[in-house]
């Protein structure tokens, strides 16, 4: 900490590429000027960062993660120490964790045993989402609560996973409408999960246990039912925000757009694994190998899914990454949920339906939509403003987050676009896990450093933080809303 210089880089935010420096006091960023202004104070500094040939730009802010999520009977293998050590090493210096409440739970234990688990552990920022998994008049009134008093401004449902964190229509209204009275936001996991399991349980009968049945069983059509069934009942409910999580078919997103289309709140992310992993060359790896990529949604097919002919014939991917450009995907983060291979994947050996649902990725989301920047799928900016800005806005945390500007956290990223990182659990790996869903994978640029409230974190392939440093972030309503 103390007066950091960054001279030399090329700032980037969502409206443009500048060679500017950047002069950091204490935890916040006080200035930001032309290249060579700040060259007067230059000697009082205590820490000068030469970014020259580099990138600059706002930590960032990963809404969509799940350290030691409890599913199907073990816990996501990452704990706050380390998921978020692993974030920092990703260029990430904000995670938004979803604390939860299982059904005949009460909402306020689960949230302390979320504050139990994350304090003093985290390297970096984090706040909190709340799932709701039971829907009733005393989990209802907790959404006021944590609204108006604790920072928590958005609750995810589930319409899928029927007797774990499932709520009926009826109960997403009633929660809708209660968000809408207290301007809190909706996240919607939007799967058919009642035709779901009856999917599953035909294809078990008929002995089809791979773990590719674990796609085939949850086809793009029911993800886009779910979304227009959540899109109908947030207009219903008073055009109640609303932000679908994790869409990884076209045809759900064309839900999206069309209710974007006439003006309404709703939001949509996606993540890595749907912009770049196919089908066939994840879970459809022979045996059991498949099972590294089991998640939901699922990872979908590149051409032959038999619901689905993806529009201008580029299918799921390529309406993905069409839609990111389009802000019909306002943000792209991880649903970083992380099981081992060993003994946690491995709980579904013979039975698909029983494997651990989550792929870890939290240190690999801002390397893979760099990569979009590359293959010319998106602007330098919107790389920025997907993986940084709109985050912060959509969750009520800018411009404390998100932006290289006065006044804001000194959370902020060198990046290195001269070099390349070879992904994989010897190589770069950081994640609480026994394998990576990114294996051998060589992308284009590299996280250089890393500092979260003007510490460094990350430098010279090191890691220099500190558990504990990471503070909890009480967050605002949207600043994202129509
Ligand atoms: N999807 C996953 O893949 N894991 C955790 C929960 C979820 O919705
Ligand atoms: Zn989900
Ligand atoms: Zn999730």
């Amino acid at each position: 900490m103390g007066k950091i210089l960054i001279k030399n880089g090329r700032v980037i935010s969502p409206t443009g590429v500048h060679d500017n420096d950047v002069l950091i006091d204490g935890e916040t960023i006080t200035a930001v000027g032309s290249r060579g202004y700040f060259a007067g104070v230059e000697q009082g500094c205590d820490k000068v960062i030469d970014a020259n040939g580099k990138y600059v730009i706002p930590g960032g802010v990963d809404v969509h993660t799940h350290m030691e999520l409890p599913f199907g009977g073990t816990f996501a293998s990452d704990t706050f120490e380390t998921g978020s050590q692993a974030a920092a090493w990703g260029g990430v210096t904000t995670i938004v964790d979803m604390a939860v409440q299982r059904y005949g739970e009460n909402v306020f234990d689960g949230l302390a045993e979320w504050h139990r688990k994350a304090e003093g552990q985290c390297a970096i920022d984090y706040a909190f989402h709340q799932i709701i998994g039971g829907v009733d008049d005393q989990s209802l009134k907790a959404m006021k609560y944590l609204t108006e008093h604790e920072g928590i401004s958005s609750f995810k449902l589930f319409m899928a996973y029927p007797g774990v964190f499932y709520s009926d229509d009826g109960q997403i209204l009633r929660a809708m409408q209660t968000a809408a009275e207290c301007g809190a936001m909706i996240m919607m996991h939007a799967e058919n999960g009642i035709a779901i399991d009856v999917l599953v349980q035909q294809a078990l009968a008929r002995g089809e246990s791979d773990p590719r049945f674990h796609s085939y069983t949850r086809p793009s059509p029911l993800e886009a039912e779910a979304t227009h069934r959540a899109i109908v009942l947030s207009h219903v409910a008073g055009n109640v925000p609303l932000y679908i999580v994790h869409m990884s078919a076209g045809d759900a997103l064309n839900e999206v757009a069309a209710a974007r289309h006439h003006g309404r709140n709703v939001f949509a992310e996606t993540c890595p694994q749907y912009l770049w992993l196919t089908l066939e060359e994840t879970l459809g790896q022979p045996g059991f190998e498949g099972s590294k990529w089991v998640c939901s949604t699922p990872v979908r097919s590149r051409d032959n899914d038999p619901h689905y002919i993806g529009q201008m014939g580029h299918g799921h991917q390529g309406d993905l990454w069409k839609g990111l450009r389009m802000n019909e995907l306002a943000v792209v983060s991880t649903d970083h949920c992380p099981f081992c291979f060993k003994d946690q994947k491995e709980l579904g050996l013979g039975d698909f339906s029983k494997i651990p649902n989550g792929i870890g990725g939290v240190e690999h989301r801002m390397e893979l939509i760099y990569q979009g920047v590359v293959a010319g799928e998106l602007t330098l900016e919107r790389w920025v403003e997907t993986c940084c800005t709109t985050p912060a806005r959509m969750f009520g945390m800018y411009p404390k987050k998100g932006v290289i500007a006065p006044g804001s956290d000194a959370d902020v990223v060198v990046w290195d676009p001269n070099t390349k990182t070879k992904i994989g659990i010897n190589d770069k790996h950081h994640m609480n896990m026994d394998h990576s869903a990114w294996e051998g994978w060589v992308i284009d640029g590299k996280v250089d450093t890393v500092l979260s409230r003007g510490s460094v974190v990350i430098e010279n392939d090191a890691f220099h933080g500190r558990k504990g440093h990471g503070q909890y972030i009480k967050r605002g309503l949207s600043q994202y809303l129509v």
